[in-house]
C-alpha cells in the first residue's frame, strides 16, 4: 500500500474515533453512581465502549477511503477485476474480534459475581411488585411495610423479590442495577449503597395500563439515620396514639399519591377524598369500619362510582401486618367527617 493510502487511513480513522469518543464523553450518558455494583458496571460498561470506537474507527476509516479512492468514473460500466479474498485479513478479523469477545465475556463474569457476592452481615428486604405498586418488608424489623425502599449506607442488602401478577423488572439507575420479578419465583438482587440521597425506583418491563407510573424512591440515609427511622416507625405502628401509628402507616404506603385525607395533609386526587368515607360507607350500605377494612384489602370488591377498578393497589391485605392494619383502619375511621 502507498504511504499516502496508510497516512489517509490514519487521518480519517482519528477524526472518525474522535468524534465518536467526543460522543461517548462530553455527553452525559449515566446519572451519578450510587452504589458499590455500580463502580463494577461502569467499568464494564466503558470497557465495551472503547472496544467499539476503536472498531468504529477503523471501519470507517476503510469505509470512507474505499468510497472514495475506489470510486468508478461515471462512464465506467466495466466489471472490477475478480478478487478471491485475502487469507491474512480473515484470520486477522476473525481472531481479534474472538480475542475482543472473549475479553468482554471474561470481564463480565468477574463483575456479574462479585455484584452478587453476598456479606455475612447482609440485610434482607423482600420486595412485592404488582400492578402498579411496590411494598418492601423488612423481616429484621417485624415485617414493617413501607412503600419507600429505606435503606442504610454502606450497608450490603439482598432483595427478595415476587410478584403478585405479571412480570415486572427492579431498576434503580444510580444502583446500575436490575432484576426481573417473575409470578412463581422469588428474584434476588444485592445492593450495597454508597451515597446518601434519593433515587428513582422504577419498574422496567411493561407491565400494563399503569406501567409508567408503576415508580418509587430509595432513600439512603446514614446507619444510624436508618436505625433511628426503623425505630421510629416499629414505634410508631406500635402506638397507643392510633392517630400516629395509623398516620405512619398512611404515608408509609404511599396512600397519599392516589387519596385525599385533611388528617394526613394528603391531596391525591387518583382515588376517593378520604375526608367522605362516612358519606361512602353510607352509599354502599356497609357499616363504616368494614366498608374500610374490605377496601383497603380486596379494593375490587367495592367500586365507588366514577373511579377506576385495578389501579389502587391489590397487595395491602398481604403487605400489611395485622397491626399495621389495625392501626389504619382506626386511623381512618377516626378521620372520617
Ligand atoms: C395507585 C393509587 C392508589 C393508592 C396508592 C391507594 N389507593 Fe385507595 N383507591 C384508589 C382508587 C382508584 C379507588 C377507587 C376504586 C375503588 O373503590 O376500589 C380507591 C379506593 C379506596 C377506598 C374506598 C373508597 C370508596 O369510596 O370506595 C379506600 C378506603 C382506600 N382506597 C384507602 C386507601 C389506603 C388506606 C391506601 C394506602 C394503604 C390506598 N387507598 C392506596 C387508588 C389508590
Ligand atoms: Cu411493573
Amino acid at each position: 500500500m502507498r504511504r499516502g493510502s496508510v497516512a489517509a487511513l490514519v487521518v480519517i480513522g482519528l477524526i472518525a474515533g474522535g468524534i465518536a469518543a467526543a460522543v461517548a464523553l462530553l455527553i452525559p450518558w449515566l446519572p451519578p453512581d450510587a452504589s458499590r455494583q455500580a463502580g463494577r458496571t461502569d467499568f464494564e460498561f466503558w470497557f465495551v465502549v472503547t472496544i467499539c470506537i476503536v472498531i468504529f474507527a477503523i471501519v470507517s476509516a476503510v469505509m470512507i477511503y474505499s468510497v472514495w479512492r475506489f470510486r468508478a468514473a461515471p462512464d465506467d460500466t466495466s466489471d472490477g477485476p475478480p478478487i478471491h479474498g485475502h487469507t491474512g485479513l480473515e484470520i486477522a478479523w476473525t481472531v481479534i474480534p474472538t480475542i475482543l469477545v472473549t475479553a468482554i465475556g471474561i470481564t463480565s463474569a468477574i463483575v456479574l459475581s462479585r455484584n452478587g457476592a453476598v456479606a455475612s452481615n447482609v440485610m434482607r428486604i423482600n420486595v412485592t411488585a404488582q400492578q402498579f405498586a411496590w411494598t418492601f418488608n423488612y423481616p429484621e424489623a417485624n415485617n414493617l411495610s413501607s412503600s419507600t425502599l429505606m435503606l442504610p449506607k454502606n450497608r450490603e442488602v439482598e432483595l427478595y423479590m415476587q410478584s403478585k401478577d405479571v412480570i415486572h423488572s427492579f431498576f434503580v439507575p444510580q444502583f446500575r442495577l436490575t432484576q426481573d420479578i417473575v409470578p412463581g419465583i422469588t428474584t434476588k438482587l444485592v445492593i450495597t449503597p454508597d451515597k446518601d440521597g434519593t433515587y428513582p425506583v422504577i419498574c422496567h418491563e411493561l407491565c400494563g395500563l399503569g406501567h409508567a407510573t408503576m415508580r418509587t424512591t430509595a432513600v439512603v440515609m446514614e446507619p444510624a439515620a436508618f436505625d433511628k427511622w426503623l425505630k421510629s416507625q416499629s414505634k410508631a405502628i406500635g402506638s397507643p396514639n392510633p392517630s400516629v401509628a395509623g398516620l405512619t402507616v398512611f404515608t408509609d404506603n404511599g396512600c397519599a399519591a392516589c387519596h385525599t385525607l385533611t388528617a394526613a395533609k394528603a391531596k391525591g386526587t387518583v382515588g376517593p377524598d378520604l375526608d367522605k368515607l362516612k358519606q361512602y360507607a353510607a352509599q354502599a350500605h356497609q357499616p363504616l369500619q368494614s366498608f374500610i377494612t374490605t377496601s383497603i384489602v380486596n379494593p375490587n370488591a367495592y367500586i365507588q362510582p366514577g373511579y377506576p377498578r385495578n389501579v389502587m393497589p391489590q397487595t395491602f391485605g398481604k403487605s400489611l401486618t395485622k397491626q399495621q392494619l389495625d392501626a389504619l383502619v382506626t386511623y381512618l375511621v377516626n378521620s372520617a367527617k
